[in-house]
């Protein structure tokens, strides 16, 4: 076992520097049209609201000149944006056009199980699929995406995802920026692999990097568009960001360094916003900024691998195997920046929006008695990439574990009891950040090593949990029961869920 110590005086040292401004990367003029996703409100009677979606294959320009076959929801890539209310009963019919089985899974969504899209309510092809509940939780930047067991990587990497936007009527009085479309956007940031002939690349049969360490490409889509180029219309904008890649974790920041207000997290608005000058977004996290560009400028959202590390342990504290695998994995190369995207603002005209400080007030569960206290323990083998590289070369799926057990589905791991408050130790004892996500609650972190600020203030369904880090969660399950269908929980490094980072809970 190796100390940890130096490592963690790592971690404070990149927490205390101050982080350059950055032109190198973003010298470049971005020229593709900024892509909003096409809004849909469903079909409304009263207080029930009909979705049709249609799961299916299409063709999608992404790079020039090139056809790129893409999975979407109801368009050829992506999914649409879907919106509702606090209140409304959503009644949404999904088809299944593709030829292999797929599963839509509402994230961050209170709902009973039977209609949270998990891994137990597969769409077969050409079947039809019913889901249905109430909304019953506040505004927020909520998401769906395909779920299916051991498949969930290549079908959203494919691009089986898209937004759900919750609203509700107290928000709507705080005069944020609102006007989707004109100042207030979807931002799904994912990175691909994309082949000469336009193809994504998704894990080859012998890259064991992609499985362990989950799949990354060198080309950054927002909106499933390269290179865009968002021109404001109004002086305050409203960024709805979701992390929906595959397992690359992002630094953001404009490349003028400029400060911005962080006003949502996962499950919607904080109780105060926070102005900062960066924000970090693990996978499936969402973080809603309002930037302020009444000064015309023409500014880059920039990824800053400088600010990285926290993912990656440093070799001197890593075993001897862990140093072999690593030196042959490792890049060479100094940690790379991307663009995101780039908003040019010359044309911005005066807002009316605002952002209070006060957003909305939590309840305030930790005076709650806690019915149960359950650990987590979150690892890949034994700890040693090197094991792992050697499993994964004799071909098995199950590479990664949940306090010592990979993910199956005949096996229910946790039985909680509705309605009532828990607390979840998650402890990482892996060299690797994992993104831990809960379906069915909106969860306050507790305890976190590195202290808890910005978006982690607010109500959150994933957290991330650094390398050696163990943190709390403290949560209220909804009053949904059934005995026999299960919720999910598990690492959103989308291929170390499908290697086995998952276990199963029902709620009764
Ligand atoms: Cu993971």
């Amino acid at each position: 076992m190796t100390s940890r110590r130096q490592f963690f005086k790592y971690l404070l040292a990149i927490a205390i520097v101050p982080i350059p401004v950055l032109s190198a990367v973003s010298k470049k003029i971005f020229s593709n049209k900024f892509s909003v996703p096409r809004l849909e409100l469903g079909e409304r009677k009263g207080k029930d609201v009909y979705f049709n979606l249609n799961i299916q294959k299409g063709l999608s320009q992404i790079l020039p000149g090139k056809a790129t076959p893409t999975w979407g929801i109801n368009q050829p890539f992506l999914g649409t944006t879907l919106r509702a209310k606090k209140g409304d009963s959503v009644h949404i019919n999904v088809s299944n056009s593709l030829s292999r089985t797929t599963t839509l899974h509402w994230h961050g969504v209170k709902l009973p199980a039977k209609a949270d899209g998990g891994p137990h309510q597969p769409i077969h092809p050409g079947k039809t699929w019913l889901s249905e509940y109430e909304i019953n939780q506040p505004a927020a930047s909520l998401w769906y995406h395909a779920h299916q067991m051991h498949e969930t990587g290549e079908q959203v990497y494919n691009g089986l995802a898209g937004m759900f936007i919750v609203d509700d009527d107290e928000s709507k009085l705080l005069g944020l920026p609102s006007e989707y479309g004109i100042d207030d956007f979807p931002v799904i940031i994912q990175d691909k692999e994309i082949n000469k002939d336009g193809s994504f690349e998704y894990i080859g049969r012998f890259d064991v990097e992609a499985g362990m360490m989950g799949k990354m490409g060198e080309t950054i889509l927002v909106n499933g568009v390269t290179n865009s180029l968002l021109s404001a219309q109004k002086s305050l904008i409203r960024l709805r960001i979701l992390n929906g890649s595959n397992a690359r974790i992002y630094n953001l920041q404009f490349d003028d360094n400029r400060s911005f207000k962080i006003i949502a997290s996962d499950g919607g608005l904080l109780e105060e916003s926070v102005s900062v000058n960066n924000i970090t977004i693990a996978p499936a996290e969402r973080i809603e900024i309002v930037v302020d560009v009444s000064d015309g400028a023409r500014i880059t959202l920039i990824h800053n691998a400088q600010m990285d590390g926290m993912g990656n342990m440093e070799s001197s504290e890593m075993g001897f195997f862990e140093t072999i695998a690593m030196s042959i994995f490792a890049d060479d190369s100094p940690p790379k920046n991307y663009n995101i995207f780039q908003i040019d603002a010359s044309k911005a005209l005066p807002s009316s929006a605002t952002v209070p400080i006060k957003l909305s007030t939590h309840q305030d569960i930790s005076q709650e008695p806690i019915a149960e206290r359950r650990t987590m323990l979150l690892k890949m083998e034994d700890d040693s990439p090197f094991t792992t590289m050697t499993v994964a070369i004799l071909g098995s799926k199950d590479l990664m574990t949940i306090n010592g057990k990979s993910m199956d589905i005949n096996r229910i791991d946790e039985v909680v009891k509705a309605g009532t408050v828990e607390v979840w130790k998650i402890v990482n004892d892996s060299m690797m950040a994992h993104p831990f996500h809960i379906h069915n609650v909106q969860f306050k972190v507790l305890n976190k090593m590195h202290g808890i600020k910005g978006h982690e203030l607010g109500y959150k369904d994933v957290v991330l949990v650094q390398p050696g880090e163990t943190l709390e969660v403290v949560m209220k399950f909804p009053d949904f029961r059934d005995d026999k269908t299960p919720y999910m929980y598990h690492c959103h490094i989308l291929e170390h869920e499908d290697r086995g980072m998952m276990g199963q809970f029902v709620v009764v």
